[in-house]
């Protein structure tokens, strides 16, 4: 066990979010007791490259009736099942009391696969197909973000059965909205308000304080950082900045794409290698509303939010007081951080 070097590493105490304005309490003195080490097994084998019963594999027929090509490389279609349609809506009806309040709401909902091969996953494809991937991400938040009433391209992936993955195969799912939806609202609101009174970005200057103390760093290569953020709700969640202030996708380079491909398959591979299981995780990308204006403040990342705590079984709920009072944790960010840190960079299963 590593010797605690500073107070708040042994004694309950609060920690705050800038991005999302809220505190999280943390209680490191209850994982003073010993680690007990890890109790699951290594998930065996590789997977089928082509699962016949596989919706998303190339060829198959999806339950909506169409058929995917028999595609090579990245492959984007409409949700058969989307949760918002692109119609215009019926004239809006008077709400009864300004106690019940509804709004129509536009969207398109999109799904990407990542791959043809239904088992691969992000940390074991290759830096050239997940380049491919943050290529498509791009040109989805360009196309979406381009229609006159999308003012918003949320992308997400869902991975693994734990975090309601209907299916293994690599994809994930893009819902653009007519508005921007409540979480990045708040995150945008945050940083335009700290730009407003400090006049410089409060990713920027995180970064810099992340860089400077290193103790929360996972991995980091010349145009991305990755760190277990100081506030972080979830046992092993990380935060991904670019070093540079890019708002989105859209501001990428092609050396910032290759970047962020490498970064991503260095978290997925450690997070992998962590319980030796294909880590679940939910992972979401926020950048600047495509509602036509600046957003200067905004500073593009990605979130990982993955639940498991002690291994491939048990898992972080959110119940009790994190439901009833606010988000609570045990372990600290830093020791999450150097545990991710001291694991090998090469997949488990290679
Ligand atoms: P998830 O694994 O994150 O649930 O994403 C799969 C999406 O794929 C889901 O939104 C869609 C579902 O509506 N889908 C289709 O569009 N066509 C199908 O044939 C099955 C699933
Ligand atoms: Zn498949």
């Amino acid at each position: 066990m590593p010797v605690p070097t500073r107070p708040l590493d042994l004694v309950p105490h609060r920690r705050y979010n800038p991005l999302l304005r809220q505190w999280i309490l943390v209680s490191p003195q209850r994982t003073q007791r010993p680690w007990q080490g890890e109790t699951s097994k290594p998930a065996a084998g590789k997977g089928l490259a082509y699962d016949p019963a596989c919706y998303l594999c190339p060829g198959n027929e999806r339950s909506g009736g169409a058929r995917n090509p028999a595609y090579t490389g990245v492959f984007a279609f409409d949700n058969d099942f989307p949760a918002l349609l692109s119609d215009e809506p019926p004239a809006s009806e008077p709400n009864p009391s300004p106690l019940l309040v509804a709004e129509p709401e536009r969207g398109r909902c999109r799904v990407l696969c990542f791959h043809p091969n239904h088992s691969l996953t992000l940390a074991r494809m290759d830096a050239a197909a997940i380049s491919a991937v943050v290529d498509a991400w791009a040109g989805e938040t360009a196309a979406l973000g381009g229609l006159p009433y999308i003012n918003h391209v949320q992308i997400f992936e869902n991975r693994g059965a734990m975090m309601g993955a209907s299916n293994p195969h690599p994809h994930c799912q893009i819902w653009a909205t007519e508005h921007v939806p409540d979480e990045p609202l708040r995150e945008l609101e945050a940083q335009r308000e700290y730009s407003d009174k400090h006049h410089r970005c409060l990713l920027c200057d995180y970064l810099a304080t992340e860089i400077a103390q290193a103790e929360r760093m996972v991995a980091e290569n010349g145009h991305f950082v990755a760190v277990v953020p100081y506030w972080a709700t979830w046992p092993f969640e990380t935060l991904v900045l670019p070093r540079r202030h890019l708002g989105s996708f859209t501001d990428f380079s092609a050396a910032e794409r290759s970047g962020f491909a490498a970064i991503l398959k260095a978290v997925t591979t450690r997070y992998d290698n962590l319980f030796a299981v294909s880590f679940p995780y939910s992972l979401g990308f926020h950048q600047r509303p495509t509602d036509g204006q600046a957003h200067g403040s905004m500073h593009f990342h990605a979130h990982f939010y993955p639940p498991l705590l002690r291994s491939a079984e048990v898992r972080k709920f959110m119940v009790g007081f994190e439901m009833f009072g606010s988000p609570q944790r045990d372990l600290t960010p830093e020791t999450a951080a150097e545990r991710l840190r001291a694991l090998p960079q090469k997949h488990y299963l290679d």
